[in-house]
């Protein structure tokens, strides 16, 4: 659809247009785009001709990622490693981006993982730690670091991944949960900071996604990951992309707060429709 021929309202004297806002060109910097959520969410903001800053731990993915997006006629793709958990790390390496990738303008908070299905009196801290070190502090390291540009520049979006955990506890999962439940009060609050500004903040918060989620929670035992999927429809990365993709996609006047998602075949965090 022809933007130009898009319908235009008036709110006090200003007009808007009731279309997609355009993303060709603008820069999107996705955290965790080595797999999953983050890989897809690449390739879907490829597709609408973004620049594209790709970071995560492992390189090697991410300039696989880079070679295969370029192939595909991706215009504009940078990847570097990144530990979000690090502060320093984060700091220094996106302070020292090349000057033409410093003006991001969606950042997409997705690195994240579980560790462990325990019961929280039991489970090693380590696993606590490494949790909420990458889905809470990470989130913040990286939010801290990019979102005074977006207020300085009087534009940007900040799309972070929550998750039906974060909506509801399930057992053995409190301390992944209490990290998602930390994303949504976060975005909820840097939604209210950023209040006269025109940064928008979004929330997207998925059920169970087919991605390494498990394989990583589980430690690399695939047949203890698969059977988290088994006799259940779930969701792919490519239907999580397309959230977010929508997100950023709205009219600038329009906030999108929170996406929450599920497969048919999820409820919530507890209710599933097994077909065996
Ligand atoms: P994947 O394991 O497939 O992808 C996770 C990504 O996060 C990888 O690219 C990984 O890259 C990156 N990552 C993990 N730790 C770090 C770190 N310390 N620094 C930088 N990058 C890191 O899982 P998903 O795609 O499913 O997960 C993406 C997000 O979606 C997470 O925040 C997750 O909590 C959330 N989510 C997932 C759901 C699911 O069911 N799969 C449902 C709801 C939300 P690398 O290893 O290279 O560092
Ligand atoms: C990931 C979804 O239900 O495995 O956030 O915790 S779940």
């Amino acid at each position: 659809m022809c933007l130009s021929r898009l319908p235009l309202i008036s709110t006090e004297g200003t007009w808007l247009h009731r279309g997609m806002a355009k993303l060709n060109g603008k820069t999107v910097f996705i955290t965790g785009a080595s797999s999953g959520i983050g890989r897809a969410t690449a390739t879907a903001f490829a597709n609408e001709g973004t620049r594209l800053l790709l970071c995560g731990r492992r390189i090697d993915a991410l300039n696989a990622l880079m070679e295969e997006l370029t192939a595909a006629g991706a215009a504009n793709v940078h990847v570097f490693a990144l530990d979000v958990s690090d502060r320093d790390a984060v700091e220094g390496t996106l302070r020292q981006l090349p000057a033409k990738w410093q003006k991001i303008d969606v950042l997409v908070n997705n690195a994240g993982l579980s560790r462990g299905l325990d019961k929280v009196y039991e489970q090693d801290p380590k696993d606590w730690q490494e949790m909420i070190d990458t889905n809470v502090l990470g989130l913040l390291h990286v939010t801290r670091a990019i979102v005074p540009g977006m207020v300085e520049r009087g534009a940007g979006h900040i799309i972070s991944m929550g998750s039906t955990a974060g909506h509801m506890t399930y057992a053995n999962g409190a301390v992944y949960c209490a990290s998602k439940a930390a994303e949504k009060a976060i975005s909820e609050g840097l939604k209210l900071d950023l209040m006269g500004t025109p940064v928008r903040v979004t929330s997207i918060d998925p059920g169970m996604v087919e991605t390494e989620f498990s394989k990583v929670r589980f430690r690399g035992d695939e047949e203890k990951a698969a059977r988290v999927y088994a006799n259940i429809t779930p969701l792919q990365a490519e239907d999580v992309a397309e959230a977010i993709v929508w997100a950023a996609s709205r009219p600038a006047h329009v906030n999108i707060h929170t996406v929450l998602m599920t497969s048919i075949d999820q409820g919530n965090s507890v209710t599933f429709n097994r077909r065996s």
